[in-house]
């Protein structure tokens, strides 16, 4: 009778363990209300003198991060790779590459961030891999090669690829394979052959590698161009007069007809049961599809991020177009509505693929009061921040001066195609000086000592901004009016304040032109964001009257009426 009840005993443990921790992905989830802050590790700090960053230059900067307030770390891939496209071509999932450091340098950093209590994002990237992967090595070697169909091929004739699709990278997404006599699928550069999740082996070894990391502690998945991991198998014809990307691939390869089927089965399968975080970079995802992805009944991923709000200033993310803080603020209020009582929505103002937020969205003339104006949007709009490393110190755009001083791949095919469209070299690298990823990508500048602090080495991989003598952390942090200060402010503000993390929003000026002014509220606690998301000074008219305010942030020294100074963000607690 005893030895029953111990085992009854011991079987509700285990099932308290079990579904305890898959309740946890369920309303109350941790993540609903955290920050992330993304590290792009090559970028970051350089703890043994190559110039480049690596996994002990993270560790070295937790503390850093702890400091300023935020919890949970996306960082940007780390494992095997020839870095064609600078480790988004992963060569071996479940190593990391020794640019970036050794397993136990990985192990040490999670143990780390235990300790802070801290949560590691890790970085995804399930539609492709290397060419140099150990399953593609195989796979191109014959037609009847085990691994041949864990990657996407066609027939066709050397020199007459088998379709029109195009890559993001290179002008055909098709690559000629001697050995096999046949075409191999990449949307992104011929060194990242895009995998076939058509074959349910696929599928499973990226389960296996998933669980790999869950099982060594690691919180969540950002997954890298989630929306491609299915085609549209007919091959039709892409219709490139459609102009804009997203739409081209739509169907085709991007939310193509089995995606959501694989997405069902890896929550099946993996994410169900871990407390996981996940967000997908949303390509291509609209306010039109994005509930397919993470309504909770849906049982896919947490969260997606899309790009609606980086084609505001873009044609095709390359060729830059005026920004207006009106299309911004319709942007976030048609993402509001869609997602507000359904689901989290998330924000970003910057990613390692995107110029930097301040010279973008904000202004170098008015760089702390523009800087502290984004902060105040991204941590008071309602959805999860993603912060991107140095723009809590405002770190701004470089200015390359010929195409050798990038270094992307992406920049480097912009740059030929500019010039097969008849630009000057002059020209192109002046559109890239306004558009390209390397901005996001200089060395991070902790202060005003050799290489920014960033690396002890002889150079860096990537040149440092010269304004790294004003612009570092060190004399962000002693300076009590820093940006670096107000993002502490306005963290911790966040953090005590649920209404700011999960309260409801109201735009209630839609119209205006220039400034956002909206209501938080959770209930409890209501909140009144007004910001001037331009340089000019605006005598402005607020379309409520709120009898009782408290002015409770603000990026200058002291309001004055209505007079809305450049770039002037006011948070109030309504009373
Ligand atoms: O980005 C996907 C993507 O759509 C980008 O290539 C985008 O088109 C471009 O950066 C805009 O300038 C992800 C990663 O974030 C990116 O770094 C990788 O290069 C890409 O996937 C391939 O893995
Ligand atoms: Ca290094």
């Amino acid at each position: 009778m005893k030895k029953i009840s111990l085992l009854i005993f011991c079987a509700l443990l285990l099932g308290s363990v079990v579904f305890g921790q898959k309740n946890q992905s369920a309303k109350n989830a941790w993540w609903k209300s955290t920050v992330v802050y993304q590290i792009y590790p090559r970028s970051f700090k350089d703890s043994n003198g190559d110039g480049i960053g690596d996994l002990q230059g993270v560790t070295q900067r937790l503390d850093y991060l702890k400091n300023l307030g935020v919890e949970t770390i996306w960082i940007s891939p780390f494992f095997k790779s020839p870095m064609d496209d600078n480790g988004y071509d992963v060569s071996d999932y479940e190593a990391i590459d020794p640019l970036f450091g050794t397993m136990a340098d990985f192990d040490e950093m999670l143990r780390e961030m235990k300790k802070r209590r801290m949560k590691l994002v890790i970085d995804l990237v399930l539609n492709h891999s290397s060419d140099e992967h150990r399953w593609f090595q195989e796979a191109r070697k014959s037609r009847d090669n085990p691994y041949h169909d864990y990657y996407i091929w066609k027939d066709g004739v050397k020199g007459t690829p088998p379709n029109n699709w195009i890559s993001f990278f290179t002008p055909s997404a098709w690559e000629w394979n001697e050995a096999t006599g046949s075409y191999y699928l990449h949307l992104f550069s011929k060194k990242q052959p895009d995998l076939n999740w058509d074959n349910p082996k696929l599928r499973q070894e990226m389960y296996k590698m998933m669980r790999f990391w869950l099982d060594k502690g690691v919180e969540g998945f950002r997954m890298d161009v989630i929306p491609f991991i299915s085609k549209d198998r007919n091959f039709p014809d892409m219709d490139l007069s459609k102009g804009e990307l997203s739409k081209i691939l739509k169907g085709i390869v991007v939310e193509g007809p089995r995606m959501h089927e694989y997405l069902q089965e890896m929550n099946r399968e993996v994410l169900s049961k871990y407390d996981v975080y996940t967000v997908g970079e949303g390509f291509g995802v609209g306010v039109e599809t994005v509930l397919d992805y993470v309504a909770p009944e849906r049982k896919e991923l947490g969260t997606v991020y899309h790009f609606d709000h980086m084609d505001i200033d873009r044609e095709n993310f390359i060729a830059p177009k005026p920004y207006q803080p009106i299309n911004l603020k319709r942007v976030l209020n048609r993402w509001n509505a869609v997602l507000q009582n359904k689901a989290p929505n998330t924000f970003y103002l910057g990613n390692h693929d995107q110029a930097r937020s301040l010279s973008r969205f904000g202004s170098e003339k008015y760089p702390k009061e523009s800087a502290k104006m984004l902060a105040t949007l991204l941590f008071t709009y309602n959805a999860i921040p993603f912060v991107y490393q140095g723009d809590e110190i405002g770190m701004t755009n470089y200015k390359f001066k010929t195409i050798d001083e990038f270094n992307d791949i992406s920049a480097k095919g912009a740059y030929q195609t500019f010039l097969q469209r008849g630009l000057s070299p002059e020209k192109a690298v002046e559109m890239l000086n306004v558009t390209s990823r390397d901005h996001a990508r200089t060395p991070f500048q902790w202060d005003d000592t050799k290489h920014a602090g960033f690396s002890n080495g002889a150079a860096t991989w990537l040149k440092v901004n010269p304004n790294f003598a004003t612009v570092n952390a060190k004399s962000a942090q002693a300076d009590a009016d820093s940006i670096w200060n107000f993002y502490r402010q306005i963290l911790a503000l966040r953090k005590k304040t649920p209404a700011l993390q999960i309260g409801a929003m109201e735009d209630i000026d839609a119209e205006n032109p220039s400034v956002y002014s909206y209501l938080r509220t959770d209930g409890k606690n209501q909140f009144w964001v007004v910001l001037n998301m331009t340089e000019q000074t605006i005598d402005y008219k607020p379309t409520r009257d709120f009898s009782k305010t408290k002015l409770v942030l603000l990026n200058y020294k002291a309001a004055k009426n209505w007079t809305l100074r450049p770039f002037e963000a006011r948070i109030y607690q309504i009373r």
